[in-house]
């Protein structure tokens, strides 16, 4: 699996030394430390939970707010988008932001200078799980904002996963973690909470490229399309059926905790196309979900499709825009993927 020995290297001696490389510029620096900064006042009102009065649902009593995809917010997703927005604001770095809790990008106010990235971010991921006290996380996806575009508008941000600088997230868990990409492998940084510094404690993760672990929700399986029924139907009959091995299951139900697990130990993470979903695309977002997993995953060695295609090849058609998930280690990923595949070759040919 992962690992080689990480001394004691903060974030900022990393970010510093990736510089002197030459692999990324000051900008994109700042940019890392603004939102590793945001992470770290995040997991302060994660951890207080309760005791912070910032569980439940925003919007007055009885009536929750709801984002543009229709979902309601929660208190800690608005304090957490806000925590972003304001971090990123003044530093001259972003060229715009966009957020999976705003209905349109949000343009870098007029009185501070522009920079030449694109910061898009899940600022709470796992939403569910914030009043019952399990894993959450933020999710972030970095871009360049195209040539000579001074203010930055939606279509700027429709660029494949492939055009991403850096990805990363951090996991608000029994230790708060940034791991992060800038395309020269994935790292992971777990935050000293008494320095108030992330320190990197693996270079280099690195997902096996087998598994016998798979991540799904199950209660959506009557819903789904026949390749992923017959995919998980086989994993499921275990040794005795055309895998010839036994699976164990995980669901945690945020994102940013599975992929954690997956990069850690390996698995595969699947949010399929199903009945319910399939008018909007899938359920997970393609530019605040799917890409910057995808970067950190591919970044480790594993694959990350939409069953069909490629993930980070993917032409997005719009912000919200929502996919099919399938990420993991990379053989199993490649196994889904065929299950598609012949049940695709034996429709086309009927
Ligand atoms: P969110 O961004 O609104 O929190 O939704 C995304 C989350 C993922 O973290 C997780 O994998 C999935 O939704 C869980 O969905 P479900 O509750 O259908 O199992
Ligand atoms: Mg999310």
């Amino acid at each position: 699996m992962s690992s080689s020995p990480t001394q004691s290297i903060s974030l900022t001696r990393y970010l510093i030394e990736e510089q002197r490389a030459g692999r990324i510029n000051a900008d994109l620096r700042l940019l890392i430390e603004v939102v590793a900064r945001a992470c770290k006042t995040i997991s302060i009102a994660v951890g207080k939970g309760a005791l912070g009065g910032v569980l439940g649902d925003a919007g007055t009593p009885g009536v929750a707010s709801m984002n543009i995809q229709g979902e309601a917010q929660k208190k800690l997703d608005v304090l957490s988008n806000e925590i972003l927005l304001e971090a990123n604001a003044w530093g001259g770095h972003l060229a715009g932001l966009a957020s999976e809790e705003m209905d349109t990008s949000h343009p870098i106010p007029d009185v501070y200078p522009r920079g030449n990235y694109l910061l898009l971010f899940d600022p709470l991921d796992g939403s569910s799980n914030i009043d019952v006290n399990i894993s959450v996380g933020t999710i972030f996806s970095v871009l360049r904002c195209p040539d000579g575009v001074t203010n930055a508008a939606d279509e700027h941000f429709l660029q494949p996963g492939t055009q991403q600088v850096c990805a990363g997230y951090t996991t608000y868990g029994p230790s708060t973690m940034l791991v992060l990409t800038v395309g020269n492998g994935t790292h992971a940084f777990t935050l000293d909470r008494e320095v108030g510094s992330f320190m990197m404690t693996t270079r280099g993760m690195s997902i096996p490229e087998e598994t016998k672990e798979f991540a799904v929700n199950m209660s959506n399986q009557r819903f789904w399309e026949p390749p992923m029924q017959r995919y998980v139907g086989d994993l499921l009959s275990g040794k005795e059926g055309p895998r010839g091995k036994d699976f164990n299951m995980r669901w945690v139900a945020s994102m940013v905790a599975d992929v954690h697990r997956i990069l850690t130990r390996g698995g595969i993470f699947s949010y399929p196309l199903d009945s319910k979903c399939a008018p909007k695309g899938g359920k997970l977002r393609l530019m605040y979900e799917a890409n910057p997993m995808s970067f950190l995953v591919e970044q480790a060695g594993g694959a990350a499709s939409t069953g069909r295609q490629r993930m980070m090849e993917v032409q997005p058609t719009g912000l919200h825009q929502r996919v099919p998930v399938f990420i993991g280690s990379k053989k199993e990923v490649e196994a889904a993927v065929r299950y598609h595949a012949e049940h695709d070759t034996s429709h086309s040919s009927k």
